[in-house]
């Protein structure tokens, strides 16, 4: 028999850092994304640390997408990745950064080197245009599941309704929750792209 997975929209957090307010950067990015045919929670301009790590755990994205252009998002994006590859909840994710991240004009593409080693899965300084971005794109496989399935499902001591309900019929079809993560072996696809571990 033919087993056959349904692919979903896929998922972006797109949010700026915690010192930047800056904000046509995101609407810029929210629209690339929506008409690429992508879901997009848009956090907002001088969004703190803890509030991009608690949405992610919430909206699981495929990929969040950090934009900056105040020339602080070298240093706000570090911090920022740093805690983010430190929670277990978010090991897996996929994030991004781009934008204007120093004041160093064409200069800025010194940064992108130790924003991917400490953890990016790439670093697009405005610079260089859209191109690699449209890549790093067109290389996302379809998401067939939600992202960050990593967590255990919080054990229930429910008891079931009372109901008369029939439970419903299913098609076969792997339900979309508590599913366990299938491995990834991601390589880096792009210059730019993390090619090393992730500290
Ligand atoms: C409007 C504006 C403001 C407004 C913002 C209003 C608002 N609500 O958004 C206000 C007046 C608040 C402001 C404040 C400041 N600004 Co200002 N601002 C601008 C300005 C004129 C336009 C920005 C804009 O809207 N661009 C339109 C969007 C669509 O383009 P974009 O931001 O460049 O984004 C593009 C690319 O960068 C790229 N991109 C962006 N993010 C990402 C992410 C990914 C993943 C990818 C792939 C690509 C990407 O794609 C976008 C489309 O091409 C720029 C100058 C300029 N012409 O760019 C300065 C500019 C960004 N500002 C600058 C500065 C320094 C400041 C201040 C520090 C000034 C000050 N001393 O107070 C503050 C910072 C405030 C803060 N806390 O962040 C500098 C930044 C210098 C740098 N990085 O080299 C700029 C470049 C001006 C300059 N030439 O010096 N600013």
């Amino acid at each position: 028999m033919t087993s056959i997975t349904l692919a979903r929209p896929k998922r972006f957090v797109v949010s700026s850092v915690s010192s930047d307010a800056h904000m046509w950067n995101l609407v810029f990015l929210q629209l690339l994304l929506e008409e690429q045919g992508g879901d997009v929670i848009n956090l907002g301009a001088c969004v703190p640390d803890e509030l991009i790590i608690d949405e992610c755990r919430r909206i699981r994205p495929d990929v969040l997408v950090i934009s900056t252009v105040n020339g602080h998002g070298h240093l706000d994006g570090l911090r920022l990745i740093r805690k983010i590859r430190e929670d277990p909840d978010l090991v897996g994710l996929r994030v991004v950064i781009g934008g204007k991240l120093g004041v160093k004009g064409a200069g800025n593409a010194k940064y992108v080197d130790e924003l991917v080693t400490s953890g990016f899965d790439a670093a697009f300084e405005s610079d260089a245009g859209l191109g690699r971005f449209e890549e790093f794109l067109a290389s996302l496989e379809p998401a067939k599941q939600p992202a960050l399935t990593n967590r255990q499902p919080e054990p229930t001591n429910r008891q079931p309704a009372l109901t008369n309900r029939q439970p419903e019929p299913t098609n076969g079809q792997p339900a979309l929750t508590g599913r366990q993560p299938e491995p990834t072996n991601r390589q880096p696809e792009l210059v730019g792209a993390r090619n090393g571990a992730r500290k």
